[in-house]
Order: C-alpha cells, then sequence, then structure tokens
C-alpha cells in the first residue's frame, strides 16, 4: 500500500503522504542515496581542477627540482598520484571533449583545439576536419550528474564552443569564465589565477549543503606566461622563471581551494581531482620561451610522444582513498565519466570509451588490461604532424600519417622513447597497427586527404631537414638558451601559416599538391593479386603471380614535378623483385627490400616524374620476381617535389 502510493502522484495523496514525501525527497538530495551509490558509500561532491598545458614533470610530487609546489605535494600525501595517466589527445578541446564526455576525440569528431589550425602548404595531407563544438547531443559529466541530483560549476577554460555550447548548455547550472590573461598585480596572478579561486571558494561556500561537481579549468600554465614580478624574481635559476612563478600561483590557489573544502568540513565527502589537460608544452610558442621539459619523457604537448599524452592526475578523498599511494596503473581522462559515474551509483550513458576505475580509487583494485588508443590526424604548431599511437601494456606504436612509418617503443625499458624497436618486432608492429586501424574503423574516425595545394620544397626545409629535431630536444640548460636554438624553427613554423594582413613568404606557396593512392581504391588486373581489408593488412597482397598488376586513375588539378613515393612490406625469402611505377609516360624501377615482414610498410621512393594536369593512370607492375611473391602494397603517393 506505502509503495503504491510512493509511486503515486503527489497531488492525489492525502496531506501526510506529502510531508513523508518533501522529507523522502529532502533525504534523497543530502547527504546521500547511499543504496544507490557504491554499496556502503555516500555519494561524494566532486571538485575537479584542470590545468593548462601543464606536465607530468612540473610539480615537485613528480620529481621536479626547481618548481615546488607544497600544496600539489600535500594533495598526494593525502590521496593517490598517478604516474600513468593519459589524456585523450595531447591538445586542448580534444582533451577537454574527452574528459567531458568519457568518449574519445576521434570518435567525437573533435580532434584538435577550437577552432583548429588553417591548412598550409607545408602539409602532405590536409588537416582532418573537426566539429566546431561540442555536440550539445552529447552527454556531459554535469549533464549525467544533474540527473543525479548535483549541482556543477564551471569556473574557467571551457574551449568547447562558444554561445549555444557554453558550459550552461551543457548541463552546468553556474558558469564563471574569467579571464584567461591578467596584469600580474598585488591579488592576481597572470591567468586570471585569483578571480578563479575565489569564484570557486563561494560556489564551495554557496553549495555546501548538496551534492555538487565543481569543475575548475586554470588556464595557467599556458602561453602567453606571466605571473608577478617577485614570484619571477624568487625563481629566477628555475628552468623557466616566469613558468616556476606561474606553477606557484597555481599551487598556491589549489592549496586554497583544498583548504576551503577543509574549513567547510567536506573532506571527507569530497573527491578532489587535480589534473591537466594535456602535456607541458616544451618548444617555442609565440613570444615566450619553451616552457617547460617533459623529461625523462620525449616531446610535449601537440603530438603522440609520451611527454604529450602523460597528465600529472592525483585524487583525494579522505577516508575513502588510501593516503600516500603512488600507482602505475594505466588511466586516460575518458575514464572519469564512468569513474563518477560508479561513485556516485548513476548509471553511465552507452558507447563510452572510458572505463571507471573506481575499484582502483577506493581499493587498489588491479583494473583489466586494455589497450589505449590515440587518432591525432593534425599537424600543430608545436610541431606535431599526422599520427595515432596504441599503448597496449609496456609497449607503445606510433603511425605516422604520412608515410606509414611505424614506431614501437618498451615503456617499461624505454620510458623516454628513444630506441625504435620497430625493424627488431615487425610481427608485434603488424598486430599493433592492426589494432589501430580496427579501432579507428570501429568509431569512424575522421581521416586526412592529400593536400592539393601541397608544396614540397617548403615541408622540406620545415619537417625533412628541420633547424632542430623537435621531438628531442635537450634536456639541459635553461629555457632561454633553447629559445636561441627554436627560434629559427619557430620562424618557418610561424611563416607556415598565412596570417591577415601578413605577406606569406614566397616559399609558402601553393606547389602541385599531393596525391595518395590508396590499396583499397586499385583496379586489380590478374588472378591471385587482391586486396586484403584486414586491419594489420590493409594492402594489396598474394602478388604469387607473375602478371598480375595494380592499376589507379585519378585526376590532378596542376602540372608539376612528383616525387613518388611506394608504401610496401616484403617478408623474409622474398625479396629482390624488380618493379615498375609507370605514370604520365614515365617508367620508374624499384626493386624490393626485404623490410622484414610482409605487413611491416616502409616508404621507397624510385624518383621522379613530371606530370601534366588532368586524367593520369599509374601502375605498378612486377617486371621480375625471384621470391615466392612481389610484395604488400599499401599506398602510393605523389608529392609536389622540393
Ligand atoms: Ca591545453
Amino acid at each position: 500500500m506505502k509503495r503504491a502510493r510512493m509511486n503515486g502522484s503527489a497531488d492525489s495523496c492525502p496531506v501526510v503522504t506529502r510531508i513523508v514525501l518533501a522529507i523522502v525527497t529532502l533525504c534523497a538530495a543530502w547527504p546521500a542515496r547511499a543504496e544507490d551509490a557504491r554499496p556502503g558509500l555516500a555519494r561524494p561532491n566532486i571538485v575537479l581542477v584542470n590545468a593548462d598545458d601543464l606536465g607530468i614533470n612540473d610539480l615537485s610530487c613528480y620529481g621536479r627540482q626547481d618548481q615546488p609546489t607544497p600544496n600539489l605535494d600535500r594533495l598526494a600525501r593525502e590521496g593517490m598520484r598517478f604516474t600513468s595517466a593519459y589524456c585523450g589527445q595531447a591538445i586542448c578541446s580534444a582533451s577537454r571533449a574527452a574528459l567531458m564526455t568519457g568518449k574519445a576525440p576521434a570518435r567525437l569528431h573533435l580532434t584538435s583545439y577550437l577552432p583548429g589550425r588553417p591548412d598550409s602548404p607545408a602539409q602532405l595531407l590536409l588537416q582532418a576536419p573537426i566539429e566546431q563544438q561540442l555536440p550539445l547531443a552529447e552527454t556531459t559529466i554535469a549533464e549525467h550528474l544533474r540527473t543525479a541530483g548535483y549541482t556543477s560549476a564551471c569556473i574557467g577554460k571551457w574551449h568547447l564552443g562558444d554561445r549555444g555550447f557554453l558550459p550552461t548548455d551543457q548541463g552546468f547550472d553556474v558558469y564563471h569564465p574569467g579571464k584567461a590573461n591578467t596584469q600580474p598585480s598585488d591579488t592576481e596572478g597572470g591567468k586570471g589565477e585569483y578571480d578563479l579561486t575565489t569564484h570557486a571558494e563561494e560556489f564551495l561556500d554557496a553549495h555546501r549543503d548538496r551534492p555538487f561537481f565543481l569543475y575548475v579549468g586554470h588556464n595557467c600554465p599556458h602561453v602567453p606566461l606571466a605571473a608577478k614580478p617577485e614570484l619571477v624574481a624568487k625563481h629566477k635559476d628555475a628552468f623557466h622563471p616566469v613558468y616556476a612563478a606561474m606553477i606557484e600561483t597555481l599551487d598556491d590557489c589549489v592549496g586554497r581551494l583544498m583548504a576551503k573544502v577543509e574549513t567547510l568540513g567536506l573532506a571527507e565527502r569530497t573527491l578532489f581531482v587535480f589534473t591537466s589537460d594535456n602535456g607541458g608544452l616544451d618548444v617555442l610558442e609565440g613570444a615566450s620561451a619553451p616552457a617547460t621539459t617533459n623529461a625523462p619523457y620525449r616531446s610535449g604537448k601537440g603530438g603522440c610522444y609520451e611527454g604529450g599524452l602523460r597528465i600529472p592526475l592525483i585524487v583525494r578523498w579522505t577516508g575513502r582513498v588510501p593516503a600516500g599511494v603512488v600507482t602505475e596503473q594505466l588511466v586516460i581522462n575518458t575514464d572519469w565519466l564512468p569513474t563518477l559515474s560508479e561513485l556516485v551509483g548513476a548509471q553511465p550513458p552507452a558507447d563510452l570509451d572510458g572505463r571507471s576505475f573506481a575499484g582502483l580509487l577506493l581499493e587498489q583494485q588491479k583494473l583489466a588490461a586494455r589497450p589505449l588508443f590515440w587518432h591525432f590526424p593534425h599537424y600543430t604548431n608545436q610541431g606535431g604532424r599526422p599520427a595515432g599511437a596504441v599503448r597496449e601494456g609496456d609497449w607503445k606504436l606510433i603511425e605516422h600519417y604520412e608515410d606509414g612509418r611505424c614506431e614501437l617503443f618498451d615503456l617499461a625499458h624505454d620510458p623516454g622513447e628513444q630506441t625504435d624497436l620497430s625493424a627488431k618486432h615487425a610481427a608485434r608492429v603488424a598486430e599493433l597497427r592492426g589494432k589501430l586501424e580496427a579501432w579507428r574503423r570501429s568509431v569512424a574516425v575522421q581521416a586526412n586527404a592529400a593536400n592539393p595545394r601541397f608544396n614540397g620544397g617548403y615541408a622540406e626545409r620545415l619537417y625533412g631537414h628541420p633547424p632542430i629535431d623537435i621531438t628531442r630536444l635537450p634536456r639541459t640548460g635553461t629555457a632561454l638558451e633553447l629559445t636561441e636554438r627554436l627560434q629559427p624553427w619557430r620562424t618557418l613554423m610561424d611563416d607556415a601559416i598565412p596570417r591577415p594582413r601578413r605577406k606569406v613568404p614566397s616559399q609558402a606557396e601553393a606547389g602541385a599538391g599531393a596525391v595518395l593512392l590508396h590499396a583499397r581504391d586499385a583496379k586489380i588486373h590478374g588472378s591471385k593479386l587482391r586486396y586484403e581489408p584486414e586491419p594489420h593488412k590493409d594492402t594489396l597482397g598474394f602478388w604469387t603471380q607473375p602478371a598480375d598488376y595494380a592499376e589507379w586513375e585519378f585526376d590532378l588539378p596542376v602540372a608539376g614535378e612528383f616525387e613518388v613515393q611506394v608504401l610496401y612490406g616484403c617478408g623474409v625469402g622474398s625479396g629482390g623483385s624488380e618493379v615498375e611505377v609507370a605514370v604520365g609516360g614515365a617508367a620508374l624501377a624499384m626493386t624490393v627490400q626485404e623490410t622484414g615482414h610482409f605487413q611491416r610498410f616502409v616508404p621507397l621512393s624510385p624518383g621522379r616524374v613530371s606530370l601534366k594536369a588532368g586524367r593520369q593512370t599509374l601502375t605498378v607492375r612486377r617486371k621480375s620476381k625471384p621470391g615466392v611473391a612481389v610484395m604488400d602494397l599499401r599506398r602510393v603517393t605523389l608529392r609536389a617535389a622540393p
């Protein structure tokens, strides 16, 4: 009877029942419907502080010597610190979309920052198209928690869309953007840190008695770098004095927020998370010197090496998450939505890429093994080029989309990704590349197309033989010393992007473009040769009959000279075939070299051809075949020649 009434409409209930209902509703709102949450747990409040471009090597609790962070070190001592936490993408908006939705940026088609970097003639490939905001159809953490009775605030950086797509359109009740850049003063740092902190404190005061989700998106320590002069002077011996001062400011602000939670008596019912959206900026960008070094990890923001993908992550929940624990278990920021769902007793949406690690937080459970994937089809301001990556166990594979080259690293023995083991472990390369390709297909990624305005000469200067290898910067010296060495590279990078009211240098003018001829689009002649669609193959294979050959037809918009590049693999014992690539009346000869495995693809250039605009036919035929098979052929690329 009681149950029936409870399920009925309040209007039809007697007054007494209505009062009971009101009390039940109040109890449900706070402190918690413990029976709905993880067994035995009250639902926590959530404070999530997301720093901007803060690297894995930027906090003293992560081993940094010249940037003391006493408050964050205390947070780590009082909580769990992650050494192998990853972002969904090593760039702002994409990572934030992953955090907010639990979905991979590749699945969201939001794989770069907003609005994205314009295309440049220095690019062999065009940037993959991206959404221009986080679509409203996606369910954010705030929308999800709202259904569980939470009030949410977004204080600070959002970067997932403007009017119509703001936090308040995506489930947040309160939004205070603050200012990304401020004049340092007695009361403010260089990135609006204290204004954001004050608003966050006000939200905590106002919502202390109900379950809340407070998201603080600090703009610190993103460029342009700025901090109080006295702090800069204090850190004059740091790698970068201004940056070190900004880290102190950030640490101070997080400390204030921690103190507020404690003063309000909420520490035992508040999950306090501190993290970053992507790895540290280790190259010269804008007027600022390289901000930091991500040592021992390679490279930084804007690429697929560990320096860009690994992020700091500290989680404190007094009395629930064990204090002082350091974990090497792999988590990624898409895991937050399902993790918070489990902690608050809500059913996570289906089709997420992340997985809950609540069991790790609360019971130090070992997480089930899984591969982590990244698809980053972009040229970045930091010098990154289109690539994908997969980490499975200790192995990490990076596939470079321009030429199909794969690098393989053993992170257990080589966390700095200094030794490429791909030639030694061809079968593992094929397996991991196959998993990466299968995942790309399963989430229907946006891919790169050939750039019809590609300028080979410019690309060669910028990417072929750059003034400095920006993925292997020296780990010694100061930011200022490094700046001088990076300046020629920075000038080239900046010239690559046409800017309003700025004359584009002659070397950046469009060339004759690029053409990609994929195996899947080939017209096949013969009896055995075929396209093999399996993800680890994705190639023309079974080239056992001497007469079989492949043909592509394509339209060339502009005449020019092109370098032909064949992306192929050849197993042991089958090398030595003479192959002819014919196009536009020219015939280029190449000798197939063994690559160790038919699915270990390497690019080889048999030469250049001059082509007229218009309809073209390209054929690849064997001239001799000493082994069982000619080769596997994944792609032929025509690059506008330097
Ligand atoms: Ca960022």
